[in-house]
């Protein structure tokens, strides 16, 4: 009985009166059917009560992929809770941020984190400390008691569901709020638009804690009805492998320049039904290589944390490569100056949206909020983009000092303040340049003033920040170049480094 839960009745609708459909392919081979996926999240959400979970309450996340994190996942949407995954890359330095801004009452994590992390979690005042691996295992899965009738507990479409943090460009991470109806209404809307239906297979093999495999993949697959087969990493050969029994695959850029190394894509791809991209810019080279090996023009669509999918290619239609398409149908879109007035078609301005797709805020975080939002209630991006007439749009650049490698978001300032905190160095600037498999690589430029080398510093950064975000090249100058207002130009670095991945 899901009726009052705003999300879990939109998650269940597709797969209810089929629970013998399978709604995963496993990496063993067994398929996991609906009727046993929804049985072990009430099993779970059954727990989460047991254990005090009232609704409002985080349950944080840090686990391995796996089925049973996804069962976890929509067990706490059942029990009225607010999940919360973070990324598995994150150090315990990084975690202890997470965990104290956020105050879950429950805090899930691998068993080999369990130990360093137990003194964070009673400081945090985090009332139970539980453990998922990768296998299912872990005092989670041990706890669940039989299954038993079991009614969702009671959230409306206004309801918190889910927190992600996204770093920001000064500061500290802000954890972006996703109501039911931000989830439920992206999810319908792209199943839609996408075309998905019972008889899809989705190939899964992003992480499943950031909204492209936790919300645009899984959401898609579970109001859909359909299947998909569960990787528990990107591995081109056995996605190449499991294209001739599937329909559909959804990934970041660096997947599809990956799978074109992979011998026998064409054959392999050639009864797919459709290749999504994004999360990071798909270069117009990607496009056309694919089209030509497969036959298929990828999709592109673009989204963030904070507004899931904003806009996407069109399924029937043209695909047209270097845009991101067109505004989703509920989305509202306009490409504004600095003074938030739009610009006429054609012309680069920001981002903004709004619609039901756009967050309720960042928790806790009341003034950054109101920053970010219009008075009218569009949300303002900071990605720059043109708009052609014909209303597809072209993603040129970020107002916002972001990096994006293999798909993930990576903040120099958070970079910078560790490095220019150490002894010899007077500062440095990081930047991301062009790489021919993450998209863009960080390099930190570094001006020294002791013996201090590249070692070093990784060495002493390492600690403090997930493996992804460490800098992929640190190079050394006698000075960085500054403009008259006295700002670091780092387009000018980008410009000397941006060949350095070249080889
Ligand atoms: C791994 N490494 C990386 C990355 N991934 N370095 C920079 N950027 C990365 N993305 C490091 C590893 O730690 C390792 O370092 C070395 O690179 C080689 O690792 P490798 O085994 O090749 O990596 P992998 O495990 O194959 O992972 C690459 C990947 C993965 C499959 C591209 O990064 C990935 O799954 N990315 C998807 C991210 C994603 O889902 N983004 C969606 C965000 P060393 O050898 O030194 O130890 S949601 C979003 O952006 C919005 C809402 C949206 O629009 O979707
Ligand atoms: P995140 O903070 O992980 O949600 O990342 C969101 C950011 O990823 C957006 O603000 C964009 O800068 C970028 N992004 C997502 N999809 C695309 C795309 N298809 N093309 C270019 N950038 C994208």
């Amino acid at each position: 009985m899901y009726s009052d839960n705003h999300l879990g009745a939109v998650l269940r609708a597709a797969s209810t009166g089929r629970d013998d459909a399978v709604f995963a392919w496993l990496p063993d081979r067994t398929g996991q059917s609906y009727g046993t996926f929804f049985q072990q999240a009430e099993r779970m959400a059954a727990r989460l009560l047991a254990l005090g979970l009232q609704p409002g309450d985080r349950v944080a996340v840090q686990v391995p992929k796996s089925i049973e994190a996804l069962q976890l996942f929509v067990g706490t949407i059942l029990a009225g809770g607010v999940f919360l995954p973070l990324n598995t890359d994150y150090t315990p330095a990084e975690l202890s941020y997470f965990i104290s801004n956020s105050e879950p009452r429950i805090l899930v994590v691998h068993s080999a984190a369990e130990p360093a992390l137990a003194q964070l979690a009673r400081e945090a005042g985090v009332s139970q400390l539980l453990t998922l691996d990768a296998d299912g295992g872990g005092s989670l899965v041990a706890g669940l008691a039989p299954a038993s009738d079991f009614r969702a507990v009671s959230r409306g479409a206004g309801d918190l569901a889910a927190i992600l943090y996204t770093s920001g460009t000064t500061g500290r991470s802000k954890g972006a709020m996703l109501s039911h109806e931000n989830l439920s209404s992206n999810a319908l809307t792209l199943r839609d638009h996408w075309g998905f239906a019972a008889q899809d297979t989705l190939i899964h093999a992003l992480p499943i804690f950031h909204t492209h495999g936790l919300f645009v993949a899984t959401n898609i697959v579970l109001t859909a009805g359909c299947a998909m087969r569960f990787f528990p990493r990107f591995d081109a050969a056995a996605i190449v492998q499991a294209m001739p029994v599937s329909t559909a695959l959804m990934g970041v850029p660096t997947f599809y320049v990956r799978l074109l190394k992979e011998e026998g894509l064409s054959a392999a791809a050639a009864g797919m039904r459709l290749f999504v991209s994004g999360s990071a810019p798909l270069l117009d080279e990607t496009h056309a290589r694919w089209q030509a090996a497969t036959g298929h023009a990828i999709l592109e669509r673009y989204g963030m944390t904070e507004t899931n999918m904003n806009t996407s290619n069109p399924y029937d239609g043209e695909r047209r490569a270097g845009t991101v398409g067109l505004p989703l149908p509920g989305v509202d879109l306009r490409i504004v100056d600095a003074a938030g007035s739009a610009v006429p078609a054609g012309e680069p301005g920001v981002i903004e949206v709004r619609g039901p797709n756009v967050f309720m805020g960042y928790w806790q975080m009341p003034e950054k909020t109101a920053e970010e939002f219009r008075d009218d209630g569009y949300f303002i991006t900071g990605d720059i983009a043109r708009q052609a007439a014909d209303g597809y749009v072209s993603i040129i650049g970020r107002a916002k000092d972001l990096i994006i490698s293999g798909g993930y978001n990576v903040y120099p300032k958070e970079i910078e303040l560790l490095i220019d905190a150490l002894d010899g160095v007077n500062e440095c600037a990081v930047i991301g340049v062009p790489h021919p498999d993450f998209g863009e690589g960080v390099v930190a430029v570094v001006d020294r003033s002791g013996d201090i080398g590249a070692e070093d510093i990784q060495s002493a950064i390492a600690p403090d920040l997930a493996r992804y975000k460490q800098p992929k090249m640190i190079v050394f100058v006698d000075a960085l170049p500054r403009n008259t207002m006295g700002k670091v130009q780092k387009n000018l670095l980008r410009n000397d480094y941006a060949a350095v991945f070249d080889a």
